[in-house]
């Protein structure tokens, strides 16, 4: 038999407690991150012949370093390594929820999506493609009702077969636009001779060089065993294009363009319905 663990991540309300809980029954434990006051669930469970632990992360709409629980949950993914991120998708609320998974996806490791209340997306209307959406995000995408625990076999199925075979669920990139795309390959060249950089995804610490993220720049000068200069025309660079643009707004910008273009190929909403009498 085989072991892995993966990493549950979703908003707040698309279902993750319903979901750990249709996993892991009565067989988990709340703790709390350490150092901190955030509850942490693990539970341990088995599908088929492959043991699973499963961890709860925080639920969160994004994962910018400004919140402690969005903190906590690209943390564990980038420093912990989980085998599969489980990335619970209210399909009821889709284009918000997929502004957390296309960043979970650049955060490099394998992404399923547990595309969930499917039964409320049907009951209003909405027709998704999930086929299609799964091709043009790059990652695998399993339709479930978390309440009524359907989906959840086959969702086992597929994160147990991306564990085996990551190159399955890698996603596809964000397209951020010639300016910014530079930028993001130079500060990947930079960052090859960075030891500290190289356990996590380049162009993941590429696009947090951009964004001036402190914990990332602190993260890559620490212990540094190379030449600091290395750090700071880094530092140096990320400041002078800060200068030009607000870059994270463009970021951000540029990750909503990308999840409109996929919900238009991929999900056909009822047209808005005018009040009707009742
Ligand atoms: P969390 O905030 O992500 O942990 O979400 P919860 O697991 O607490 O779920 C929020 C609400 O949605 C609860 O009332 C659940 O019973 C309900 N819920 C979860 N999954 C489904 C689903 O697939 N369909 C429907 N209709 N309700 C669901
Ligand atoms: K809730
Ligand atoms: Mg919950």
């Amino acid at each position: 038999s085989k072991n892995i663990t993966i990493a549950l991540a979703g908003n707040p309300n698309s279902g993750k407690t319903t979901l750990f809980n249709a996993l892991t029954g009565a067989r988990h434990h709340v703790g709390n991150w350490a150092g901190v006051t955030v509850e942490k669930k693990e539970g341990r469970f088995k599908h088929k012949d492959t043991e699973i632990i499963g961890v709860d992360l925080p639920g969160t709409y994004s994962l910018s370093p400004y919140s402690l629980e969005e903190k906590i949950a690209r943390n564990y993914i980038v420093e912990e390594s989980p085998d599969v991120v489980v990335n619970i998708v209210d399909a009821s609320n889709i284009e918000r929820n997929l502004y957390l998974s296309v960043q979970l996806i650049e955060l490099g490791k394998p992404v399923v999506i547990a595309l969930n209340m499917m039964d409320v997306a049907k009951s209003r209307g909405y027709k998704i493609d999930v086929n299609k959406l799964s091709k043009l995000l790059g990652v695998p995408i399993v339709p479930i009702v978390a309440s009524k625990k359907q989906g959840i076999s086959e969702l086992l199925d597929e994160v147990v077969k991306v564990s085996s075979n990551k190159s399955l669920a890698k996603g596809n990139p964000v397209d951020y636009g010639k300016k910014l795309e530079n930028k993001i390959t130079e500060n990947i060249e930079s960052l090859k001779s960075n030891p500290k950089a190289s356990k996590y995804d380049l162009r993941w610490v590429a696009l947090r060089v951009i964004e001036e993220d402190e914990e990332i720049m602190e993260l890559l000068n620490k212990n540094h065993t190379s030449s600091a200069s290395d750090e700071i025309a880094i530092a140096s660079e990320a400041l002078e294009i800060s200068l030009e643009d607000d870059f994270e707004c463009l970021i951000a910008d540029r990750r909503y363009n990308h999840i409109t273009s996929i919900i238009s190929k991929s999900v056909k909403k009822p047209a808005v319905q005018g009040l009707t009498a009742s």
